[in-house]
């Protein structure tokens, strides 16, 4: 840990009358490094469970309760950046930066979505200073910067006094749909609980019910509980009830029936699905502002604006996209890139959090002035979670779900027509660019992940009947697809270290907490709880204990190799991506095997996967062998295992300009092939 710590107090960003005025000693310069976006490799990091660097910010801090603060912050990144530079990743994703509501419900804020003051930083993670330098220190590496940002809501700010007792109250709906206590609720309705911190939707606004019946639109009431931070929240402009909504909690996803959907649910677009979604308060009483206001968008805009300034970074992911209106995006974006091309900072990214595996709603994110680009969640649930996690992989599904980027003559499975390109390739005016000057668009740059804060990890889902050796095999197969697809690849901490936790907060573990390395095997018919531990000399049995930031073991070390392949090959980067070859069924020659090409005009890569749990697998049907663009008589070289080579020969295929491969990959493996100079 170092001790290196400065204390400069004072620094804030005062706004008044929404007008964002910074108090900082005098703007410091930016940097401005990003050569293009698709050479980047995110490493997601949740900031208190990351590492500790400062004690004296471990207020309320409780290591062994998973909704408590656990005490990371900023400075702790700084401590560890030699991690992440030995791992090889290259911009840094950080949790929300903001000051927030403390707790909530039993709930602390330390993944910092709950705002109280969008212009203070979390003083659990350190003061503007240590922002800073986290920021100065990650860019003399060369790595940059990526701030969490919410514009959709804020935290647990106000309840809505429903029944005009001046005080927050729980009751039922009666038969007559009057307020009763909610031992006396009526069971059939399904109203059956309100809570005034987090009504049901009313597309109406949450009205008032008193003795006499309806009366008028539910008084807001801001609460001040300074002992949790649960004060009104700042900009002024955000502690004025018309910055909302005011509709209640989105509850279409549990109950469909709230718009006469059926019980499997609304269609994306349903309209009263969306219009929950937009002017809903997200569930956990997260106030939703109404960001369709012009003076509540110009004190986002001036904001987040600001935060580039202070904090000096090269991009944003944004939070919630789905929940605010395409317009908002359509103002909002524009004017941040504009302002930070005034400040010097040229390629600034945003790309938004729509968590949907939907493509048709990705997809309308990349039309419009809007984002950047789309974190990939249908490719998480169709490919990652679908087939990844599949005792029986078609891997032409795989291939299908890039025909919904770019388009496809045929359906890779053969059961239907052409697939039209729902992404647009359309560059954003004064957008991102290439390394060659070339506009890139937002189809060209989605950000792909096999895990996030918000869905268990990868390991998790594996179906339990699995080996350890198995899903370990499997996790370094999606780690293989993910570092050799085009896009922009994000891994979320911890996959190098092999977490296994379930659904939030099982998800975020603390790095330095020697029991999140902990795993639970069974030994003479018990279950036991045991450290860790890999087989380091290879010699079969398992020799080498497992301790916080480990760069032995064989995943960090698997990643840390993928990542040094990709910054190696241009083609892997930036190259286009065609698609050879993919399966049909989880049976026959080719069972599992995915094979796409990544090719610039230097240079060719060619990837081949094998999805299959049961079998070594070939690039070959009947008498089809796959065609590759590699020429005939070349040998191509497995960069995974160099001892591992193939003759390209020049029939058996059906090809144009190359040759034909016919490649083994035993089951869960894969082939990283270049030609051998
Ligand atoms: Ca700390
Ligand atoms: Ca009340
Ligand atoms: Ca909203
Ligand atoms: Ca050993």
């Amino acid at each position: 840990m170092s001790t290196h710590r400065s204390n400069a107090s004072g620094l804030v960003l005062a706004i008044t009358a929404g007008c964002v005025t910074p108090v900082y000693p005098g703007d410091l310069p930016l940097s401005d490094n990003v050569v293009d976006w698709r050479d980047e490799i995110i490493y997601q990091i949740v900031t208190d469970r990351f590492a500790n660097g400062d004690f004296s910010n471990d207020y309320g801090a409780n290591l062994y309760d998973p909704s408590a603060y656990h005490g990371g912050d900023w400075m702790g990144i700084v401590d560890r950046l030699d991690y992440l530079e030995t791992l090889g990743v290259t911009a840094l994703w950080i949790s929300p930066v903001v000051k927030n509501v403390e707790a909530d419900a039993g709930f602390a804020s330390y993944h910092g979505y709950w705002t109280q003051d969008f212009t203070r930083t979390n003083p659990h993670f350190g003061d503007l200073s240590a922002l800073r330098t986290l920021s100065d220190e990650a860019h003399r590496r060369g790595m940059k910067m990526i701030l969490d940002i919410v514009t959709n809501h804020v935290g647990q700010a106000f309840y809505y006094d429903i029944n005009q007792n001046g005080q927050p109250d729980e009751f039922g709906i009666g038969q007559g749909g009057e307020i009763v206590p909610l031992a006396q609720a009526e069971p059939t309705s399904d109203l059956v609980r309100i809570s005034e911190w987090d009504p049901d939707f009313s597309a109406a606004g949450i009205s008032s019910w008193t003795s006499l019946g309806p009366s008028g639109r539910a008084p807001v009431v801001f609460v001040a509980d300074p002992e949790i931070n649960r004060v009104p929240p700042y900009p002024e402009l955000f502690a004025a009830p018309e910055a909302y909504h005011r509709k209640g909690r989105v509850t279409v996803w549990t109950n469909p029936a709230a718009c006469h959907c059926p019980a499997s649910g609304c269609a994306y677009d349903d309209p009263c699905r969306r219009q929950q979604e937009l002017e809903g308060d997200f569930p956990g009483g997260l106030k939703d502002l109404d960001t369709r206001r012009q003076d509540v968008r110009d004190a986002l805009f001036e904001i987040y604006a600001r935060w580039i300034d202070v904090g000096d970074f090269d991009g944003f992911r944004i939070d919630t996209l789905k929940h605010v209106e395409p317009e908002f995006w359509n103002d909002f974006c524009p004017r941040i890139r504009k302002h930070a091309k005034e400040r010097g900072k040229h390629n600034f990214f945003m790309f938004g959090e729509a968590f949907d595996g939907d493509d048709r709603l990705l997809s309308s994110y990349t039309h419009g002035d809007g984002v950047d680009g789309v974190f990939y969640f249908s490719q998480y649930y169709d490919v990652m979670r679908g087939q990844f996690s599949s005792d029986s992989p078609r891997t032409c599904e795989i291939e299908r779900r890039h025909c919904n980027r770019f388009g496809c003559s045929a359906d890779p499975c053969g059961e239907g027509g052409p697939i039209p390109a729902l992404y647009d390739d359309t560059p954003r005016p004064d957008g991102l660019l290439g390394f060659d000057g070339r506009p890139l668009s937002a189809r060209q740059v989605p950000v792909g992940f096999i895990s996030n804060h918000d869905v268990g990890r990868f390991l998790f889902f594996m179906p339990t009947t699995w080996s350890q050796a198995t899903k370990r095999q499997t996790l370094h197969l999606a780690l293989t697809y993910l570092a050799t697809m085009d896009g922009i690849p994000s891994f979320y901490y911890g996959v190098e270290q092999e977490f296994s936790g379930g659904n939030d907060p099982a998800n975020r573990e603390t790095l330095w907490d020697p029991q999140s390395y902990d795993e639970q095997v069974t030994e003479g018919g018990a279950l036991v709880t045991r450290p860790k531990r890999y087989d380091e000399n290879g010699d079969g049995s398992a020799d080498a204990a497992w301790g916080p930031y480990d760069t032995g073991n064989p995943t960090f070390r698997l990643l840390q190799k993928l990542i040094g392949i990709r910054k190696g090959s241009a083609a892997l980067r930036r190259g286009d991506l065609k698609f050879r070859w993919s399966s049909r069924a989880a049976t026959g020659d080719d069972a599992g095997i995915l094979a796409f090409e990544r090719s610039t005009e230097a240079e060719t890569v060619l990837v081949v996967l094998n999805l299959s749990p049961a079998q070594e697998s070939h690039t070959r049907f009947g008498a089809a062998t796959m065609a590759v663009s590699f020429a005939a008589g070349a040998e191509v070289q497995d960069l995974l295992d160099p001892a591992s080579r193939f003759a390209v020969t020049p029939s058996g295929c059906q090809t144009a300009g190359g040759g034909c491969l016919d490649v083994t990959v035993p089951p869960r493996q894969a082939r990283i092939l270049v030609v051998r100079r």
